[in-house]
């Protein structure tokens, strides 16, 4: 007996004392061992040189603001101690490796670089306790650590929405925590020109303010006819650019051309090919233009033609002036110059840009960005730097030191690095973070959705390349573009956690990925950020709601799977006490419920569903064209009678669209029932391509074979400011089967946005009553 409880409180002692730790990004290899160290306000950091000091005092400036207290720091370590060794001059090719051991007397980490010695002591804030009252212990443990990429980038564009330098070192700090290295940092846009350049001063006293910004979703429901904008003078720049390389991260500065240039051309109008030209600012609804004369920064979002003018020498002259007060501001050996979505309709009408595609034989406008670009590169070149560009660099030619920035997929990127150019992978899917993370947004985003799940497995190096060619993929980023996202908030919650999982993407050896582990840990990941007061996203709480028929077509089944199982799912419906939910709930009548999800008690997602019960509501649906992947909608056609519609917009996973295809459905009523309205609920955006079908038109039958047409329609009455029904109306029928045909705009012609494409015919809903 005594022996056996003996035992047994060696068991518990040692479970208690033998800590997890929850690591993100994952290093290479850790060890624990059962024990702990407790830093304490004797603990003293140890380091010798300046660099390390530098390491120390951010360790410090960590433990002040999170934990309230500092250490003092010193050369010797002596018994209780942190200590930092950089051994310096060591390269390749585990470049920036550390290693990291914590005894019961203290912690020692040390770098192959001074990045190395950095990134272990973002590793030790990691092995920190959540709780910022508690003591400092930390695990024993034995880790082994290095980075997969060499270039582990974030991007953010501060030209659609102006942050303030003080952000932008937050922004920093947050690389920093997850061990990525370059801050991509967009500085220059048709809405707005961010840095000061002494030459040039209309830049900033005229391209960084704008007169207005459209409100909503572009082509957006008005303006908001405020003045808004700001910019970094070079003194803050430096000053952010020297904050970020304290933390090992490279600042690499964009400068866009030729296209999203408007600021610049509203601030020296000569660099436009037809300076008199006055800047068009769309607006919807009409979707013409605001009055303003002369060149005007944009106000709406999107991509224009009033570019730099190509033909003429002083644009070059110009924008080699800006460069070369950019470069010594940037230690940077990078410079991005933008170089996509670039409309050529101005070249094509200018005399000295056809005259220059003449004289060098150019066979058309690409050739003549290339030209654009190439002569820009010699120039940057010549600087001792290297170019950056988005992929359309490639249209008409590499120039040829070029980095590829793959954006519009990884196409771009495989042919780049099969040409033997260096790439960086920045795949609008998975990695752009301006894309909403949940199926229930209820803010205001550019569209496309984008999980953490995704992210997480995305894998940089595509399949199709050889492992030479692979080579050439020196990593990725993740972009944030601002057009929906005006404040610090907006960016945290679009940026976390997601960041965390592109971190792991970078920095963590293939192998060692793990979605199930990577899960566990993030939750760890949540309570830190809940210690460095940043909002995140609860998305990867959400519950996936579904509405399916019953087996009889009698009404519907709603079921609810939570993708995190620790937590406690709860059905609600308005004006009773909400139930756990345990197994799928029959609706038959209309409602408005919720889907809650529950973790210790507290509320950390919700979904709202107004259901709206019609004779069609959980019937038997089936379609003829199979909807686009953008817009499958949920449980695929069954989506168009599940008696729920979009109150918000197309983030709802409602939807179904088809490109140039007609909506083609065919219901079974089960039996004969009588009705006489037939109602769709679309949506109408020209701006975005959505448009409105030439009509819709009902057909009746008894036998499911033979249909007659009983009434057709394209009176469209508006519910939102995008969407809206567009009702059938007919003499009462009885009939057992309906037929619902949706007629798609069809090809988009001159002079309607989207000119030339086919159109969007969006459908979330379908009404029998
Ligand atoms: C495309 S990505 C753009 C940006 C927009 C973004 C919105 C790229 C090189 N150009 O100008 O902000 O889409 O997601």
């Amino acid at each position: 007996m005594r022996t056996g409880l003996s035992l047994f409180t060696l068991f518990l002692i040692t479970i208690t004392s033998y800590c997890q730790t929850a690591i993100i990004p994952q290093p290479v290899s850790v060890q624990s061992k059962p024990g702990k160290f407790t830093i304490t306000k004797k603990t003293v950091i140890a380091a010798r040189d300046e660099e390390d000091k530098k390491t120390a005092k951010l360790l410090n400036e960590y433990l002040q603001e999170v934990y309230g207290f500092k250490l003092d720091v010193d050369k010797q370590e002596g018994k209780n101690y942190i200590s930092f060794t950089t051994k310096k001059f060591i390269k390749a090719p585990d470049k920036d490796a550390y290693t990291l051991n914590v005894t019961t007397n203290g912690v020692s980490m040390e770098g192959d670089t001074y990045a190395g010695t950095f990134y272990g002591m973002q590793t030790l804030l990691q092995l920190l306790p959540v709780q910022a009252g508690a003591s400092l212990a930390i695990p024993l443990v034995s880790i082994q650590d290095y980075p997969r990429f060499d270039y582990r980038g974030m991007h953010l564009d501060v030209g659609r929405h102006f942050f303030p330098a003080a952000f932008i070192k937050n922004y920093i700090d947050y690389l920093a925590l997850h061990k990525l290295n370059y801050f991509h940092w967009h500085l220059t846009e048709d809405q707005g020109w961010r840095i000061e350049i002494k030459k040039y001063p209309n830049l900033t006293t005229v391209g960084a303010y704008r007169n207005g910004t459209i409100i909503g979703r572009n082509p957006g429901t008005g303006n908001d006819n405020t003045r808004y904008g700001g910019f970094y003078t070079q003194e803050e720049v430096k000053d952010i650019v020297r904050y970020a390389a304290d933390r090992h991260i490279t600042v690499v500065p964009e400068i866009e051309m030729p296209g999203h240039s408007s600021a610049a051309i509203a601030s020296y109008p000569w660099l436009s090919c037809f300076p008199e030209e006055e800047t068009v600012i769309r607006m919807h609804p009409s979707e013409t233009s605001k009055k303003t004369t002369g060149k005007k920064v944009q106000e709406a979002w999107g991509v224009f033609d009033d570019v730099y003018c190509a033909g003429n020498d002083s644009t070059f002259l110009f924008l080699q002036n800006v460069i070369d007060e950019v470069l010594p501001l940037f230690p940077s050996k990078y410079i991005h110059v933008g170089g996509d979505e670039c409309p050529k309709a101005n070249w094509k009408r200018c005399p000295k840009c056809q005259a220059r595609m003449k004289q060098l034989g150019l066979k058309d406008e690409h050739e003549l960005q290339s030209y654009f670009i190439q002569r820009m590169e010699k120039y940057i070149n010549e600087n001792g730097k290297t170019l950056i560009g988005w992929d359309e660099i490639l249209e008409g030619g590499l120039a040829p030191k070029a980095v590829v920035m793959s954006w519009r997929g990884e196409k771009g990127g495989i042919e780049a690095a099969n040409q033997n150019h260096n790439v960086i992978m920045t795949p609008e899917k998975p990695v752009y973070f301006d894309h909403t993370q949940t199926k229930n947004e209820d803010s205001l985003v550019i569209g496309g959705y984008n999980s953490i799940d995704a992210v997480y497995a995305y894998e940089p190096i595509p399949k199709q390349l050889s492992s030479e060619a692979a080579k050439y993929v020196l990593g990725a980023q993740a972009n944030l573009w601002t057009e929906y996202i005006s404040n610090p908030a907006k960016v945290q919650y679009m940026i976390f956690p997601r960041m965390s999982a592109l971190s792991e993407v970078l920095w963590s050896p293939k192998e060692k990925k793990s979605w199930n582990d990577f899960e566990k840990r993030l939750e760890t990941q949540f309570k830190r950020y809940d210690l460095w007061k940043v909002n995140y996203s609860k998305a990867y709480y959400d519950v996936k709601v579904s509405l399916m028929p019953t087996s009889n077509y009698q009404g519907l089944q709603l079921t609810a799977e939570p993708r995190n199982k620790n937590g406690t799912v709860r059905y609600e419906v308005a004006g009773q006490a909400p139930v756990i939910y345990t197994k799928p709930v029959m609706i038959n009548k209309n409602n408005d419920v919720a889907v809650a999800y529950y973790m210790n008690n507290r509320l950390v997602n919700r979904v709202p569903l107004s259901i709206s019960f019609n004779k069609a509501t959980g019937k038997k649906i089936s379609i003829t064209n199979t909807p686009n992947e953008r817009y499958p909608g949920q449980g695929g056609a069954f989506s168009l009678v599940n008696g729920v519609y979009s109150r918000k917009g197309l983030s709802h996973p409602d939807w179904l669209g088809w490109i140039g295809d007609d909506l083609e459905a065919t219901i079974d009523l089960t039996k004969k029932d009588d009705f006489s309205s037939v109602k769709i609920h679309t949506n109408e955006q020209n701006g975005s391509r959505i448009y409105l079908p030439q009509y819709v038109e009902v057909l009746t039958s008894n036998d499911g074979q033979n249909f007659t047409s009983v009434g057709k329609s394209n009176e469209f009455v508006k519910d939102t400011l995008t969407m809206g029904w567009i009702t059938v109306t007919f003499p009462a029928q009885s009939a057992r089967y309906l037929k619902v045909l949706a007629k798609n705009y069809g090809m988009i012609p001159d002079g309607k946005p989207g000119a030339g494409n086919k159109a969007w015919l969006i459908i979330d809903e379908i009404q029998v009553d």
